[in-house]
């Protein structure tokens, strides 16, 4: 059994920051390592760069305790844990995956791995980056026969991250069966839900396969939405419908899939097997699509009313967050605003934005001719909302007015 007390955490954003937090508070001495300076002041002042609920408190705590503490370098630990993005490449064709950000993690801990230590991957990647996270570790000299290397993919919810960290089931991946359990075992110290083991291919295929899962499921509600608007259906009356019988479940229609998991991670599998990923790839294009058909759709009815002025009701990628990274709510905001409409942007959880101003609702409201409901916002659901838009063109791209069967 492999004594841990120190573990580095490399890249402190979304996923390592939490789980940094976490590993301090579980009794481990944790050094983060970030390559942004500011990122690292901020959290040795026991500050948070990110918005996710009650990280502040957990980081102000573990930090004051001396527990955890951030650098612009990684240290020597017993366990690496690499949580860098892995974005796409550039260029033209399907997107495909970047993995050099792990591969210059792995660079920077190579010269610290010990024999007996545990290196664990937990960002998406594509099939195969654990195995060369172990090439890595060789050519730079390191014994991989004594090291323990897995994939642990994270699996967390945004808006609900400390405590899917903690109750979520984790699979593990290790390149050898031991290494899956000495991983194993360390994740049993913190995590609440199961610890399976597995190997790292499929344990990277998993992860892979939960965000296309729902991407599909997603895109089948999305392609439905476009299908009952051409034959004047209500989709969201269709739908509750439908999920009256015991073995169907559809997900909600909206003007796309934002965030930076659902619609990245099956251009993982795509790139992989583009032969065979038929399915997943039209699930991303449907999805992608359905903005461009929401923005047709605008543009439509502002021809209809020249002049109209156009209240924009939600910007985040999904519904009570303030999060705007690859919103959907947002393309067709600045597309609206690109083609020269007047509109009306709302975003109940953010007071401004760099490029786009923002009104409340009450102004957009007081002025629009046409609204166009984007994100199912807590705010737009309230019983005497819909009462609010009489005598206007009213879009609702998301079922916030639909009325339960
Ligand atoms: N969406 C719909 N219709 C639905 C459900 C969601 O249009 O019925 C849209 C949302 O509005 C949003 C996007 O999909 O734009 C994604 O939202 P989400 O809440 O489904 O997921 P994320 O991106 O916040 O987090 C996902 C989660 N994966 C799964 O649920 C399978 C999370 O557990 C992962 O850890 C995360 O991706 C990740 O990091 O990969």
């Amino acid at each position: 059994m492999v004594m841990i007390e120190q573990v580095c955490v490399v890249g402190l954003g979304y996923i390592g920051l939490p789980t940094a937090a976490l590993l301090a508070a579980s009794g481990f001495r944790v050094l983060g390592a970030d390559i942004d300076e500011r990122v690292v002041a901020t959290i040795n002042q026991g500050l948070i760069h990110i918005v996710e609920p009650d990280l502040d408190g957990i980081v102000h705590k573990v930090v004051a305790e001396g527990s955890l503490s951030a650098a612009t370098t990684a240290q020597p630990a017993d366990v690496f844990m690499l949580c860098v993005p892995t974005p796409f490449h550039d260029g033209e064709g399907d997107p495909q995956p970047n993995i050099d950000y792990v591969l210059a993690a792995t660079r920077a801990i190579a010269p610290l791995v010990r024999p007996g230590n545990l290196v664990i991957l937990e960002s998406t990647s594509p099939v195969g980056t654990t195995e060369r996270i172990a090439e890595e570790l060789q050519a730079a000299g390191v014994d991989i026969g004594q090291v323990h290397i897995a994939y642990c993919p994270e699996r967390v919810l945004p808006g609900k991250i400390l405590t899917e960290l903690v109750e979520n089931d984790r699979i593990v991946g290790g390149l050898t069966e031991a290494a899956a359990s000495a991983v194993g075992s360390f994740y049993r110290h913190f995590v609440r839900g199961r610890v399976l083991e597995t190997d790292a291919r499929t344990a990277e295929m998993c992860k892979l396969t939960e965000n296309s899962f729902r991407d599909l499921n997603i895109a089948f509600a999305n392609e439905l939405s476009v299908i009952c608007d051409n034959q004047d259906i209500d989709v969201w009356k269709l739908i509750a419908l439908a999920n009256c019988h015991p073995r169907v479940n559809i997900l909600q229609p909206g003007p796309g899939v934002g965030g930076h998991c659902i619609a990245v991670d099956p251009w993982f599998i795509v790139a992989r097997d583009p032969q065979n990923a038929r399915l997943i790839r039209q699930a991303r294009l449907v999805n992608d699509g359905k903005t461009d058909w929401v923005v047709a759709k605008v543009r439509e009815a502002a021809q209809a009313q020249q002049g109209a002025k156009i209240a924009c009701l939600g910007l985040a990628f999904k519904p009570d967050i303030d999060d705007l990274r690859e919103s959907p709510a947002m393309e067709v905001a600045l597309a609206l605003a690109e083609e020269g409409l007047e509109t009306l942007n709302v975003e109940p959880n953010l007071s401004q934005h760099p490029d786009l101003s923002l009104v409340t609702i009450d102004e957009a409201l007081e002025q629009a001719d046409i609204v166009v409901i984007l994100v199912r916002h807590r705010q737009f659901l309230d019983p005497g909302f819909s009462d609010r838009l009489a005598g206007k063109t009213v879009l609702d791209f998301c079922g916030a007015l639909a009325q339960p069967v």
